[in-house]
């Protein structure tokens, strides 16, 4: 008797506050944004209560049935009660009962059609979606309307976020529409489930056990994605392997697609080049070849048998080591033209990447604009170029690639990163939000003022007929996805962005911490400061004023600034930051390579400017003399200093801020992030001292009195970056580093 008191006992004191009081939920982040957790805000979920009385979603299709699931698993628990509902086929009446939320389109809805929305629809096309107040038989209801099932789906995620970021819902009259067609994830998973640059686990993609056995981290991966309105993901690696074409490799490849297909979300796959003669069919992959244009046509016949609606192929050609046309003497228009057309039949698309920059180049910054520029008009109109967001490499800044303004006639779609190959791997927190915007932002002028990239992508700008966006992101098995648990932050603002080029970093920034976190402003204000100062700070202790490239080959994690040897020039430190005694930067002006000239006229002139160059970008452009004096008044090596040290107090006011937030986060992703915080400060110091006291060796001057002196000498961070561990089992540098 008394052992069954004291249990009682025990569930209502202690069990109940942690089923309900968030902060105190032991939490792993699986669920990342779509947590759901009920309303804490009282006076708030009693007014939700009241404005949704019942959930009727009508049409019975693959994808509404996902909708109507979402929208009950999601307002059950927003609600903390369970939601009458209606679901599937359509009910004769169009008589809702007062407050119901109504889901579906005017085809498959009696009640929608009777709400006469075709005409407000009609603008938005096959992804848009009203969410609305309306009345119907004089009773008021909320409505999710759309042209299609996957625009209801999508407006139905819209609609839980309003209730996860506590909004209102009255006066509702949102309409939204995706601004581009392609919103696609890029995974740059090895078939033996190492991800390239990943860190965070395995690939999710467990080839071993599909296509029978369909882990249930595939929907999920499908609702994260679905959540933020992305419609393609590429399974595979760009260093791609022959194999992922194999009826073997496309019999699980097909399991997973079915997974995705409700969610709206379709595959795609990066291809080698050399598939025919890696498969043993054929001595060549010339593309100008009929026996290799029929091979491609009958094996992406083969891929459509499989999967009847596949997205179509990316392709890294000429790349890195990787095979392509030039092999043959072609270029990467013939590449690209050959594939289109053994896709084009089925709808599928190449995404062709411009990742491209020959050893042979004398500036790496012009590879890729050298090597495309000249072929702008001839690309099939099923191709899209790829392009990264800067000329180099995801670099923590980078001015904008020229491509973006230099080919008017050919389909272009941004490629960023969300994995931070270059901003502390998973274990930095960088939410890299402010670098999308700042791109995306960016003015090229080519056609007049607001020729902004993000218009460009649209299609605003040049009117090209295919338009996306993509990001290498970086998923694995770790339970919470990306390892770091703000990485997630950055997925998701790529894809709010992929959506909307024109929503902040800030308002993103502020939507994720809602829903990852907590609604409570005292949080809210602080952590939205931290975030968007995060990718800043990255800047500041690695490569600040426009320096950049400062690694090792292979490993990307830590300074090298001292790399000087490689099997290329471009794949050393020195070559990107020309440090001398008179002076710091790569002279990119008509005195040096004059890769400024592939800019149109205003922003060429801007940057080529030593006094009116935006400081951020000066050693991107300009060769500068020690001495220059800066806006503040500083010398550049005084703010070169300055930076480096701006960049390690910013990070110790992040540790600051976060130690701050213990209230309102649950213990364990709260200390986790707190301990990788330490960590990204030790790193910050390495970071700054091993630049500081490298470029000290040129310019000779000493750091000016009132920073911390660092620890260390110069040798003893050179040791620290040959001993150093790096986390990918893939790289050679992982395995091959050795004590010289
Ligand atoms: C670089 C990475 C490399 C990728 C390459 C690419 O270091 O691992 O394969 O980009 O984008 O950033 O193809």
């Amino acid at each position: 008797m008394r052992k069954a008191y004291i249990n009682k006992y025990w569930v209502l004191c202690f069990l109940f506050p942690l089923i309900f009081s968030s902060s105190a939920i032991a939490e792993d982040g699986y669920e990342m944004w779509l947590r759901y957790q009920p309303v804490a805000n009282q006076q708030q979920l009693k007014s939700y209560r009241a404005q949704i009385s019942q959930l009727v979603v009508e049409g019975d299709s693959a994808t509404m049935q996902k909708a109507a699931a979402e929208l009950q698993r999601g307002l059950g628990s927003l609600l903390a009660k369970p939601l009458a509902s209606v679901i599937g086929s359509a009910p004769a009446s169009n008589k809702p009962v007062k407050h119901a939320l109504l889901v579906g389109t005017p085809k498959n809805s009696t009640m929608i059609a009777a709400l006469g929305m075709e005409q407000e629809l009609s603008a938005l096309g096959d992804e848009g979606y009203i969410i609305a107040n309306k009345t119907l038989n004089k009773r008021l209801v909320i409505v999710i309307a759309a042209n299609t099932d996957i625009g209801a789906l999508y407006g139905s995620f819209h609609f839980l976020r309003l209730l996860q970021t506590n909004h209102s819902l009255q006066n509702l009259a949102i309409k939204s529409a995706p601004k581009l067609q392609h919103r696609v994830v890029n995974h740059w998973d090895n078939l033996n489930r190492v991800v390239e640059r990943g860190y965070a686990g395995l690939s999710l993609w467990d080839w071993g056990t599909l296509p029978d056995y369909k882990s249930p981290r595939y929907e999920d991966y499908a609702r994260i994605n679905a959540s933020l309105g992305i419609n393609g993901t590429v399974l595979n690696n760009v260093n791609a392997d022959p194999r992922v074409l194999s009826d073997q490799f496309l019999e699980k490849i097909a399991a997973l697609a079915d997974v995705f297909r409700p969610y709206g979300i379709k595959v795609y796959l990066s291809i080698n080049y050399n598939s025919p003669r890696a498969f043993g069919d054929l001595e060549t992959a010339d593309p100008l070849d009929p026996k290799v244009q029929q091979w491609w046509k009958e094996r992406t016949k083969k891929v459509y048998d499989y999967i009847p609606d596949f997205g179509g192929y990316l392709v890294k050609a000429n790349s890195e080591g990787q095979p392509g046309p030039q092999d043959y003497k072609r270029d990467h228009a013939d590449g690209a033209n050959m594939l289109a057309e053994a896709l084009k039949p089925f709808g599928g698309v190449v995404f062709w990447r411009a990742f491209v920059y020959s050893p042979d180049i004398g500036d790496r910054f012009r590879g890729s604009y050298d090597e495309f520029k000249h072929l702008d008009g001839k690309f099939a109109d099923n191709v899209i170029l790829q392009v990264k967001n800067g000329p180099i490499d995801f670099q923590p800044r980078e001015p904008y690639s020229a491509l973006f303004s230099g080919m008017e006639k050919t389909n272009m779609m941004m490629e960023f990163q969300v994995t931070q190959e270059y901003f502390g791997f998973a274990t930095h927190l960088a939410y890299q939000g402010p670098l999308f915007e700042e791109s995306l932002r960016t003015d090229t002028f080519v056609k007049g003022e607001g020729s902004t990239i993000g218009n460009i992508l649209e299609g605003k700008v040049f009117n090209t007929k295919h338009t996306g966006m993509a990001a290498v992101i970086n998923p694995g098995t770790d339970r919470n996805w990306t390892g770091h648990p703000f990485v997630q932050s950055s997925w998701y603002a790529f894809g709010r962005m992929a959506w909307d080029h024109e929503i902040s970093a800030e308002a993103a920034a502020e939507e994720w911490l809602r829903m990852t976190f907590s609604n409570e402003e005292k949080f809210i204000e602080p952590m939205k400061a931290l975030m968007l100062m995060s990718r800043e700070a990255g800047v500041n202790y690695r490569s600040p004023l426009g320096l950049t490239h400062l690694y090792s080959q292979g490993d990307h994690y830590g300074p090298a600034p001292w790399t000087e040897n490689s099997e290329r020039p471009d794949w050393t430190a020195i070559y990107y930051h020309r440090a001398s005694k008179t002076g710091l930067g790569f002279d990119r002006t008509k005195t040096g390579s004059n890769a400024i000239a592939q800019y149109p006229a205003p922003v060429a002139q801007l940057y080529g400017d030593l006094n009116a160059v935006p400081e951020e970008l000066l050693l991107w452009f300009h060769h500068v003399s020690w001495d220059h004096k800066m806006k503040s008044g500083r010398t550049l090596w005084e703010e070169l200093v300055h930076k480096y040290y701006e960049g390690v107090e910013q990070v110790r006011a992040m540790q600051t801020t976060w130690d701050a937030q213990k209230s309102y986060v649950d213990a364990a992703r709260f200390e986790q992030v707190k301990a990788l915080l330490k960590v990204q400060e030790r790193d910050a110091i390495i970071w700054r001292d091993s630049c500081v006291l490298y470029f000290q060796t040129y310019s000779g001057r000493a750091i000016p009195a009132g920073y911390e002196q660092p620890k260390h000498n110069l040798d003893y961070y050179k040791f620290l970056a040959r001993t150093r561990y790096v986390p990918e089992p893939w790289h050679p540098a992982s395995s091959s580093r050795v004590l010289k």
